[in-house]
């Protein structure tokens, strides 16, 4: 029985042979022991096309985005509900298109969501994060409205970032991504390129972000010397964590904190595509942070989650959970001392994880 298994569940995308997905529940074992081995995957949901983005539900539904623009209801035994009238005009190109999808704290009770996507508009495209109502017969978003836009705009189909996570204290992080050809914005306060963003569940600025009042800086910023960030989450003890693909080379975990430089593309472990240093080609300068963990060669990673529940055994309690798009595997890793201690290399050959995200109790969602 599924009840009996530990909720880590898994979305994932069938490469390119067809225009349909599959979202699957991985169980594990109850017993803290060998519990890699007894890792296996179970198909739930079949028919989607680039599912992107996983909010669970009450009563162990989902709600997936699909890339091309469409955002459904899934049941708890897989069946897809229609596409969910109400979704804003996305910019589908590239790697853009409708995007993360996270439900409130207090979905119960409010039935709201937040959702971003890639925004068409004057200049190309840019992240927006939008907060809606799911309608009570779950067949639309109302009270649809787009509380941050990423500026400026520009004409790229790449680098959205895109994760969204609720804080305990209730605002708001985005991912923002460079937009590729924008790369050096990273390190300017003046736009969002590149970015983590803090705001107010309305789209207002909270008065305790790092940058308010500092001049040409964008009050919303919350970090910077992003690169793009495809997976972020809340750590047990509050605090947000992150990942970030780096070029060829040099995919990064980060913990983001109030004001601080990640460096991009300043200093990076990665080099340019088909080889040749980027920037001066160093690892680290001064006022610059260091990542806790990075990889070289890349392993393009997609969605985070940590593991709170005691119903995996010792050994997994607190272990941060990354999928890896390029080498097709989801990595369990182990922290000691706040420092990557271990990387455990789960459904190998399995075919990959498309996103990790939260789960309804102590759970990884790829
Ligand atoms: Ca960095």
């Amino acid at each position: 029985m599924r009840s009996n298994f530990p909720t880590i569940s898994c979305l994932r995308l069938w490469g390119r042979l067809a225009a349909s997905c599959t979202a699957a529940i991985l169980a594990a074992s109850l017993a803290p022991l060998a519990a890699a081995q007894q890792v296996r995957a179970q198909t739930v949901a079949t028919g989607l096309e680039h599912p992107w983005g996983v909010a669970f539900l009450p009563q162990g539904r989902f709600l997936v985005t699909e890339r091309p623009g469409r955002m459904r209801v899934i049941s708890a035994q897989g069946a897809l509900g229609a596409p969910l009238a109400g979704v804003p005009e996305v910019a589908a190109r590239g790697q853009g298109g409708l995007l993360d999808v996270v439900a409130d704290s207090a979905f119960a009770t409010n039935r709201t969501i937040y959702f971003c996507f890639s925004e068409p508009g004057s200049g190309g495209n840019s992240t927006a994060l939008a907060r809606a109502r799911l309608s009570t017969d779950e067949r639309r978003l109302e009270e649809v409205r787009v509380i941050f836009s990423q500026k400026p705009k520009v004409a790229s189909s790449l680098h959205f970032g895109c994760r969204i996570v609720e804080a305990r204290d209730g605002n708001l992080f985005l991912t923002l991504g460079d937009r590729f050809q924008r790369k050096d914005d990273a390190q300017t306060l003046d736009t969002h390129h590149g970015k983590i963003v803090r705001v107010q569940k309305d789209g207002g600025v909270p008065r305790d972000n790092p940058f308010v009042g500092r001049g040409s800086a964008l009050p919303e910023i919350w970090s910077y010397g992003h690169r793009n960030a495809q997976g972020a989450a809340l750590a047990p003890d509050g605090t947000l964590w992150m990942h970030e693909h780096g070029p060829q080379g040099g995919d990064e975990i980060n913990q983001p904190q109030a004001g601080r430089n990640h460096g991009w593309p300043v200093v990076t472990f990665g080099e340019n595509y088909g080889g040749g240093r980027i920037g001066d080609g160093i690892t680290q300068k001064q006022g610059m942070e260091q990542p806790l963990h990075y990889w070289v060669p890349s392993i393009a990673p997609s969605g985070m989650a940590f593991l709170t529940s005691d119903r995996y055994g010792e050994d997994w309690k607190g272990s941060l959970f990354v999928g890896s798009l390029k080498f097709a595997y989801l990595a369990r890793l182990q922290l000691a001392g706040g420092k990557m201690a271990r990387e455990e290399k789960l459904l190998e050959g399995w075919g990959g994880c498309a996103t990790c995200g939260r789960g309804r109790t102590a759970s990884c969602t790829c």
